[in-house]
């Protein structure tokens, strides 16, 4: 073996080239050539990548970038769900499958393209019976069933807002989602079901729209029977709602900067930003990177295990994915339920080419063994992706081991606000696990230090991107401030909030977050937004808040709490904690530890250090504590 050959095995541990079977069968064989030309001339390589799509009317300018404002393919009309339906259903597409859905119960619905558009044209129509308008804002909060992406593509296409909100987010959680957004509308189910238990929605969302004066009608998909008592005339069922509506509807013709979104993700306050996405870059992004990422071909079976409910679910199961004609697979439920081989199963049962998971659900699977996915016959998968934190390279080798030890693995980096796909390999690309390797083409990230001066090779820094991208969000939605912000931490960069280093491969490996938000099971959460929920609850004075370690979910939820006066520590008290931020926030949000403490690690001017906390519960030096008040 040659010297440099064992040199970067002891550093960067192995590294997985290729086939050369793979490279030949892959769009960009070449990646060090494409990306160089790619970044040469970024606006003709997306320019060039748009005119794959359809558009109404041509753009004339493919960027118009006014720091930190971008525009993409400025003056040209187009429409999200008329790319992702009409340009297929216009072909012999009409009759591919666009979507497998598998419930808990193994029960299965199949979609073609036709049918899908049908049914997008239905609801769309349905969506215009109650007078709403281009640019009014719908909630959705429902389970993972068909008729999410129904009304997902049903609001692009009339120019509607969608907010899609996590089922398992609470009231309170939910209404102030509503309330930011101000929804006319909000669509819903009666239940979702988790480990064949039915999750109750209804009552959840009852609760959250009693003060909510925009909503003047709530749909409800109702998979139980006897069907949940409805009020009319508020209140709709949502086969009703579609029964006797026309199956076509013109798509509309929108400006490439009509926002087709709003996500609300967490950041380091205790309130959500309402991350905003448009039709005409959102739409470009979507589709190249789902296209070479997974070297998407036409016969592909595309599994992806994401909520639609966060953004992996909305750029890659729902708008990728359909933009590039594929047929999707989306199951509901959990990987271990009814037993660890669900997902094996789901695989050979259905033929998966493509398969597109997390870090935390690959390990919840290495903890039941290897043979639960000997069972199956894996071979008909091809590429493999992994997405929402960092994957260590012993959950990688598993992963890459009981898929057959040839299928490359996809460690794709980005986040809400970047809407697409921004480091990853390609692939073509040689592997090293625990990498997300290279940024994707067009995309000029690097790691830098707080004056945006790029760092040498293995110096940990922050994970930028220096020039603007076509599904980078647009703004946080009536927080304009906010979103210059990402723009300003670092000069003329924005500013991820990861840390990062790059080897000298320029291999990137990302290292965690910078800032107080937390990934628990790939779940985002603020900090700031679990410590809100406790101090709301009576007994407590102050609370602080950081992520831990843990094995399977990457981070787990510790809490730091100070007790008011006349409130003493016990079990019960523990436990009317966790359930009252589970009330407030939702399941994601509950501490799996509260220790009950007498004071807080501060600073002079009153913030609390969770730095100090964290590095003492993990037994590490507390660095720089000289600005500590005590
Ligand atoms: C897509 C998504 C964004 C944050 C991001 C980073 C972490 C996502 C990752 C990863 C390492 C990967 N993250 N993918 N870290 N390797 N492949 O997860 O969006 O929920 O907004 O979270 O997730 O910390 O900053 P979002």
């Amino acid at each position: 073996m040659a010297d440099d050959k064992v040199d970067s095995l002891l550093k960067e541990g192995r590294v997985y080239r290729p086939s050369q079977e793979t490279v030949a069968s892959t769009y960009i064989q070449d990646y060090e050539t494409a990306y160089r030309e790619s970044i040469q001339n970024p606006e003709a390589f997306w320019g060039q990548a748009a005119k794959e799509l359809d558009w109404f009317t041509p753009w004339n300018k493919v960027l118009e970038w006014n720091y930190p404002w971008a525009k993409w393919f400025v003056g040209g009309t187009c429409n999200m769900a008329y790319n992702c339906l009409d340009r297929h259903v216009k072909t012999w597409r009409r009759h591919k499958v666009a979507v497998i859905w598998v419930g808990e119960k193994g029960e299965e619905r199949i979609f073609t393209y036709a049918e899908l558009y049908r049914q997008v044209c239905r609801c769309a129509n349905a969506l215009k019976s109650l007078g709403l308008r281009k640019g009014d804002r719908v909630t959705i909060y429902l389970p993972k069933i068909p008729e999410q992406m129904v009304a997902m593509l049903a609001c692009a296409r009339l120019g509607l807002i969608h907010s899609v909100v996590y089922s398992g987010f609470s009231a309170p959680a939910l209404e102030s989602r509503i309330q930011d957004a101000e929804s006319r509308l909000v669509i819903t189910a009666d239940v979702g079901y988790d480990r064949g238990k039915a999750i109750h929605l209804k009552p959840v969302v009852d609760q959250a729209v009693a003060h909510c004066r925009t909503v003047e009608h709530v749909v409800v998909v109702r998979r139980e029977q006897p069907g949940v008592t409805l009020s009319a005339p508020k209140e709709i069922d949502w086969e009703d709602w579609l029964r006797d509506q026309p199956v076509a509807c013109e798509a509309e013709p929108l400006d490439s900067e009509t926002p087709l979104y709003i996500l609300y993700t967490s950041g380091t306050t205790g309130k959500p930003k309402g991350v905003v996405h448009v039709h005409g870059g959102y739409m470009v992004g979507t589709y190249l990177t789902t296209k070479y990422v997974f070297n998407l071909k036409e016969d592909d079976l595309y599994f992806c295990v994401a909520d639609p409910g966060w953004v992996t679910g909305h750029s890659y199961i729902v708008y990728g994915p359909l933009l590039n004609g594929a047929t999707i697979l989306t199951a509901e439920g959990k990987p271990d339920y009814p037993n660890p081989g669900r997902w094996w199963d789901i695989i050979a049962k259905y033929g998966v080419t493509v398969f597109y998971t997390t870090p935390t659900a690959i390990r919840l699977l290495m903890r039941y063994g290897e043979d639960w996915p000997k069972k199956y016959d894996l071979t008909s998968l091809r590429v493999l992706g992994s997405v929402g934190e960092p994957i260590n390279p012993e959950a990688w080798e598993w992963f890459h081991r009981v898929t057959g030890g040839k299928k490359p693995i996809m460690d794709t980096w980005w986040q809400t606000e970047t809407g697409m796909i921004l480091v990853t390999p390609l692939p073509s690309v040689p592997l090293k696990p625990g990498s997300a390797t290279r940024p994707f083409l067009g995309v000029e990230a690097d790691v830098v230090d707080r004056e945006g001066k790029s760092l040498p090779a293995n110096a940990g820094g922050f994970a930028v991107v220096k020039k603007p991208w076509p599904a980078m969000m647009r703004t946080i939605y009536k927080d304009p401030d906010r979103y210059q912000v990402y723009w300003n931490t670092i000069p003329n960069c924005y500013t991820a909030g990861d840390v990062c280093r790059k080897d000298k491969d320029g291999y990137f490996w990302f290292m965690g977050r910078a800032d107080d938000v937390i990934k628990v099971a790939g779940n985002r959460i603020g900090t700031a937004e679990v410590e809100s929920a406790l101090v709301s609850h009576p007994a407590v004075a102050e609370a602080a808040v950081i992520g831990k370690p843990h094995p399977t979910v990457g981070e787990s939820i510790k809490a730091f709490v100070i007790l008011k006066q006349g409130h003493q520590e016990s079990p019960e008290l523990i436990q009317s904690l966790k359930n009252h931020v589970l009330t407030e926030l939702g399941k994601i949000g509950v501490p799996a530890e509260i220790d009950i403490v007498p004071s807080l690690p501060k600073t002079r001017s009153g913030k609390i250090m969770r730095r100090v906390l964290k590095a003492k519960e993990l037994g590490q030096d507390a660095g720089d504590i000289s600005t500590l008040e005590d």
